[in-house]
């Protein structure tokens, strides 16, 4: 395929609550979507960056710079025969993961939606439906906390997420632990403490959690092997892994046990899969981490959460939970069983893209 034109759009979208992590409050997000076209027919991709660089490096501004200067202008009006051939293309762009995503992902769908194939089929996904957790933020006291967990529980979603921070967290689920014994629990500390913290990650090793996300530094790795030393819950990094060889080292150095795999983090789907194949060699779990993402990127996880290496519950909740305007039909729904199923209804990320709702809600176009 060559792709012959392409277009940036940008979309100031409210979260239907704020969500807050340790590393600050999002109230509402601004939406970078790309379009790519090759002879008519589209493909589309979201990125997940947000407005500061809190959570990576990169933000919305910087993901747009990257994007129109460099990523699309190297690949448009080049014969691209498979999506893989993205990466080899941009070898030489260092980082910025999230914004090289963005542009595989709308190849994968193109190349999808050109060839009649999904993209669960393209990259061997083999499950109907996957296992959808839900992941709370900090709230402003435990109650509104308890009651979350309660409608997330009533919901059947298959495992509950806490955020935790200084102050909010030992305490916290010592007390959602009195009233919900058997949840399946765990935490994320997006990078808020450091080893000598580590009698708090001790406290926290009674209350029988499933894992315990990125406790440490956003750039470590070693102090998270030292720290898995003095507890059993086993630690799953996210901000800390890239690319696959940084899995690789986390994984030889017993620095992470479980990994949150965020295709938007480690620079897109073809990364992604490099992870499930070394998951699949050394034997370790996987689950997909979710970034607040609208239709086109949950659309994208659900079919990469369906590869068999995903074996936990994973960041992907149902579409309502985030926003109201949708930019995908049909959006997803949670069924009876908390699980998602993986949308077959078109080719490539296997829903179609409401464009018309996307060009007129944008409050920024551009043609690259
Ligand atoms: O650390 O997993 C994270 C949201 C924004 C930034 C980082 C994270 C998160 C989440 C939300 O936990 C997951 C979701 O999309 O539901
Ligand atoms: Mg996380």
């Amino acid at each position: 395929m060559i792709i012959d034109k392409a277009r940036l759009y940008l979309l100031r979208m409210n979260l239907q609550h704020p969500f807050r992590t340790s590393f600050g409050e999002t109230k509402d997000r601004d939406m970078l979507f790309v379009c790519l076209e090759a002879g008519g027919i589209k493909g589309w991709g979201e990125c997940v960056s947000e407005a500061g660089p809190w959570y990576s490096g990169e933000t919305t501004n910087s993901c747009i710079h990257i994007i129109s200067e460099y990523l699309v202008p190297w690949i448009k009006n080049k014969e691209i025969l498979h999506p893989k051939e993205f990466k080899e293309m941009c070898m030489s762009i260092k980082g910025n993961q999230m914004a090289k995503a963005c542009v595989e992902d709308a190849i994968w769908d193109l190349f999808g939606r050109i060839e009649g194939k999904t993209l669960q089929s393209l990259i061997g996904g083999t499950k109907e439906k996957i296992a959808s957790g839900i992941s709370l933020g900090i709230q402003q006291n435990k109650d509104i906390l308890l009651q979350k967990i309660q409608t997330a529980v009533e919901k059947k979603y298959q495992r509950v997420k806490i955020k935790i921070e200084h102050g909010w967290d030992v305490g916290i689920i010592k007390e959602i632990r009195d009233h919900f014994p058997d949840l399946p629990l765990m935490v994320d500390a997006n990078s808020a403490y450091r080893l000598k913290d580590k009698d708090i990650f001790v406290n926290l090793d009674r209350y029988d959690l499933l894992m315990i996300e990125q406790p440490l530094q956003y750039y470590d790795i070693i102090d998270h092997a030292s720290l898995q030393k003095e507890i059993s819950t086993p630690i799953c990094l996210d901000e800390s892994i890239k690319s696959v060889d940084d899995a690789r080292v986390a994984i030889e150095i017993d620095a992470t046990r479980i990994i949150n795999v965020k295709p938007a983090r480690v620079g897109g789907i073809s990364e992604t899969l490099l992870i499930h194949n070394l998951a699949k060699e050394v034997k370790i779990p996987l689950w997909c981490g979710g970034m607040l993402e609208t239709g086109i990127g949950r659309a994208k996880n659900v079919s990469v959460a369906s590869l068999s290496t995903f074996t936990l519950a994973n960041d992907i909740s149902e579409s309502a939970r985030y926003y109201s305007d949708y930019v995908i039909e049909p959006i997803f729904e949670l069924n009876a069983d908390g699980t998602l199923t993986v949308p077959t209804k078109s080719a490539g990320i296997g829903v179609e893209v409401l464009e018309d709702q996307i060009n007129r809600n944008s409050i920024k176009k551009m043609e690259i």
